[in-house]
């Protein structure tokens, strides 16, 4: 059989990119490692590519979660991110090759998270980081971060359970419609405390469309930026939130690239100075050869490999 080169360029990539699939696999609560004991777990590492298809929600028919994990609303959580089920090794990429892109949270209140149809569920969006400049997007951040990605669960939505849903968007080949690949988990949570917040929802699938502009996008073009898609991250203020700011890393470079990609960005807020690492930075662990003080928050060890600047 005579392949064209074309298909045999789609080819090669589908094979560079089969070693670099990953699945959002653990939970923190805090400091707290809940391990794999509240997700759906996807059966396999592959990505979802059909924004239209139930599987956006949740991915293909994942494993029946085990428990809850019990969060206080307004406490800081964390999901993580490996390539193989099960190997939480931080010397491995947590999502690797090229497999640039956001990373974006949704939670959506139900009844029963054990039971409950994702596709039913009426989503918001809870945080979201996406290209910071300079050649850095969230999925670097996952790599320089053991997998894992911070953010904080709102502190005025009201209690109970709820499903939480964390992707990554691969961009390595979403130069064409359909090209995106989605990494989704689904997370089932007991919500405590809380208020009697409302947010506005929308629907999986239904809310992105495959051309949307942080959908079909090309990675290798030039950009200077990139559009987040979905709704705007909901706040308890209706205004900005720190969720919406990138989780730092000293391993982001801070000189200007001479990459053909733009280092601008309108999304990076802060950055590490001389006096110690950012908000959620990395500040230790076996291997850290970055800043070991916080500029912001306390350096608390999560692990042996890894200490993170936390509030
Ligand atoms: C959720 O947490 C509340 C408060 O701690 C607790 O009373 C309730 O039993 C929990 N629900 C489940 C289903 O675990
Ligand atoms: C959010 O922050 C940006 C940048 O600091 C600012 O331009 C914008 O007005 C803020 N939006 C709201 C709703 O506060
Ligand atoms: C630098 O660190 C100080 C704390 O020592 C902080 O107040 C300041 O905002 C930081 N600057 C940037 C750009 O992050
Ligand atoms: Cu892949």
């Amino acid at each position: 059989m005579k392949f064209s080169a074309t298909l045999l360029a789609t080819l090669l990539a589908g094979a560079t990119s089969v070693a670099a699939h990953a699945t959002f696999q653990q939970f923190w609560v805090g400091s707290s490692d809940k391990a794999g004991t509240c997700i759906r777990t996807p059966l396999s590492n592959s990505p979802v590519t059909s924004v239209g298809s139930g599987d956006i929600a949740c991915n293909v028919s994942p494993r029946a979660s085990q428990g809850l994990c019990d969060v206080a609303a307004g406490s800081t959580v964390s999901v993580e991110m490996h390539q193989q089920p099960g190997d939480r090794s931080c010397s491995n990429e947590a999502i690797g090759g090229n497999h640039d892109g956001p990373v974006i949270i949704y939670m959506a209140k139900v009844d029963d998270a054990l039971t409950a149809s994702a596709t039913s569920a009426r989503w918001f969006k809870v945080a979201q980081t996406g290209y910071q400049g300079n050649d850095y997007w969230a999925t670097d951040g996952l790599n320089a971060n053991c997998g894992k990605y911070t953010f904080t669960i709102p502190s005025c939505i009201p209690a109970g359970q709820y499903l939480l849903r964390a992707e990554v968007i691969a961009l390595h080949v979403a130069g064409s419609v359909g090209g995106a690949q989605f990494y989704i988990s689904c997370y089932t949570l007991n919500v405590t405390g809380g208020g009697s917040a409302s947010p506005s929802t929308v629907s999986f699938p239904g809310v992105y469309s495959a051309t949307d502009p942080g959908i079909k996008f090309d990675l290798y073009g030039g950009f200077t930026s990139y559009t987040i898609p979905g709704p705007a991250v909901f706040t308890c203020s209706g205004g900005n939130n720190s969720n919406t700011q990138p989780p730092q890393s000293s391993t982001r470079p801070t000189s200007t690239s001479t990459s053909s990609r733009s280092s601008s960005s309108s999304t990076r807020t802060s950055s590490a100075n001389g006096s110690g690492q950012t908000l959620y930075g990395q500040c230790g662990g076996q291997g850290w050869t970055g800043p070991t003080t916080c500029a912001s928050g306390t350096c608390k060890v999560s692990n042996q490999f890894y200490s993170q600047c936390l509030p």
